[in-house]
C-alpha cells in the first residue's frame, strides 16, 4: 500500500497519473474566481472534474454534472473507497452512502446502500421521485432495483484480499489519508450560475456493518446553498458528524469569510472541541458564488482538483498539523 501511494504520489507530480497537466501548490493565493467552476476532492479525481466541466459545457446543469462526475470513480474497481471495488465493513458487505443537492435546496440521500454501484443515481432519484430525502439499507437497495438499477458484487477480489487480511488481527483503525484518495465530494456552478453538490463514499474501510458516515448527510458531508457556496468533507466521518462540518463552513461563508477561511475555520472548530481530532483526518473543500475556493485538513495530503473551464489542476490543502 506504501508502495502504491509513493506511486501515486510521484505520478500525479509528474501528471502521469492522468495524462493532462498537473500542478501542485498550496492553495493559498490560487483562489481567483472563475465560472463556471467544477472541483472535487482528492487529487486522483481529475477525470471526474473533468466530466463536471465537459457536461457542463455541454450546456447541461451543475446537477447534471456532479452526477455524471462521481460516477466515474463509483465504477472503477481501482478505487477502494467508493462505490465498486470500495474495502467492505468488517463483515465483508460492501456498503454505499451518497448524497446530492441542487441550487434549490433539493437533495437526495442513500445510507447502507448494497449491490447497486451508483449510489449517487440513486440518491438523485430519491430526490426527484420520492417526497423524502433520504432512504436506507434494504428500502434503499428495493427502491434502486423498483427504479430499474441492477444488483450487482461490489466486492473485487482486491477488495477481498484486503479484508481476509484485516480478519488476521481484526483491528478496527482508521488510517490517514489511506492510498491518498478517498471519498468523492464534488461541486460546481454552471453557466446559470447554479451551484450543485453530490458525496459519494464506501465509507470507512472495515467499518461495523450498519455503520453510516457523514457522507451521506445533508449539511455533513456535503452542503450548498444558492446564495452562498458550497462544502463538502473527507476523512473520519464521525468528526464531522459531531461538527456538522459542511453546514458550518457555508454559514462561516455566508457570515463573510473566504472559502479557505471558512475550511480553516471548520478544521479548527473540530480541534477545539474533539480531544483525539491529531489521530484521524478531516479535509475540507469549499467554493463561494464568485468561483473562489479554499481546502484545509487536519493532517497533510489531503489534495483537491479544480477546472475553471479549461483543464483541471490539483493542488494540495494546508493542514493544521504540520
Ligand atoms: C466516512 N467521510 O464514511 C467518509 C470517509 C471519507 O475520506 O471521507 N474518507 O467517514
Amino acid at each position: 500500500m506504501q508502495k502504491r501511494r509513493d506511486f501515486i504520489k510521484k505520478s500525479l507530480a509528474a501528471g502521469i497519473l492522468t495524462g493532462i497537466s498537473v500542478e501542485q501548490t498550496n492553495a493559498t493565493g490560487k483562489q481567483k474566481g472563475k465560472l463556471p467552476i467544477a472541483i472535487a476532492t482528492w487529487g486522483p479525481n481529475v477525470p471526474a472534474v473533468d466530466m463536471v466541466m465537459a457536461t457542463i459545457k455541454a450546456g447541461k446543469t451543475s446537477l447534471d454534472g456532479v452526477e455524471a462526475g462521481a460516477r466515474i470513480p463509483e465504477a472503477d474497481p481501482k478505487d477502494t473507497s467508493v462505490g465498486y471495488g470500495g474495502f467492505p465493513d468488517r463483515d465483508g458487505n460492501v456498503t454505499l452512502d451518497a448524497c446530492i443537492m441542487d441550487w434549490e435546496m433539493n437533495c437526495g440521500s442513500v445510507t447502507f446502500l448494497q449491490h447497486i454501484m451508483h449510489p449517487i443515481s440513486v440518491a438523485r432519484k430519491v430526490m426527484e421521485d420520492t417526497p423524502h430525502v433520504m432512504l436506507s439499507g434494504e428500502g434503499a437497495l428495493k427502491f434502486a432495483l423498483d427504479k430499474g438499477f441492477q444488483k450487482e458484487n461490489l466486492l473485487t477480489d482486491v477488495a477481498k484480499k484486503a479484508w481476509e487480511d484485516w480478519k488476521i488481527k481484526s483491528e478496527y483503525k482508521p488510517k490517514i489519508n489511506v492510498e491518498l484518495h478517498d471519498t468523492i465530494g464534488l461541486m460546481a456552478i454552471d453557466t446559470h450560475n447554479n451551484i450543485s453538490g453530490a458525496c459519494t463514499t464506501s465509507g470507512a474501510a472495515f467499518k461495523m456493518h450498519g455503520r453510516v458516515g457523514d457522507s451521506p448527510i445533508i449539511g455533513a458531508g456535503m452542503y450548498v446553498d444558492n446564495e452562498v457556496g458550497g462544502a463538502v468533507a473527507t476523512g473520519l466521518g464521525e468528526l464531522v458528524l459531531k461538527t456538522c462540518g459542511s453546514f458550518l463552513i457555508v454559514e462561516l461563508m455566508r457570515n463573510g469569510m473566504s472559502p479557505q477561511k471558512a475550511c480553516e475555520e471548520g478544521v479548527k472548530r473540530i480541534a477545539k472541541k474533539l480531544k483525539d481530532y491529531k489521530d484521524y483526518q478531516v479535509g475540507f473543500l469549499a467554493i463561494n458564488k464568485k468561483g473562489e475556493y479554499g481546502a484545509f485538513a487536519i493532517q497533510k495530503g489531503f489534495s483537491y482538483v479544480v477546472n475553471q473551464g479549461d483543464k483541471s489542476y490539483v493542488y494540495d490543502s494546508k493542514s493544521l498539523i504540520q
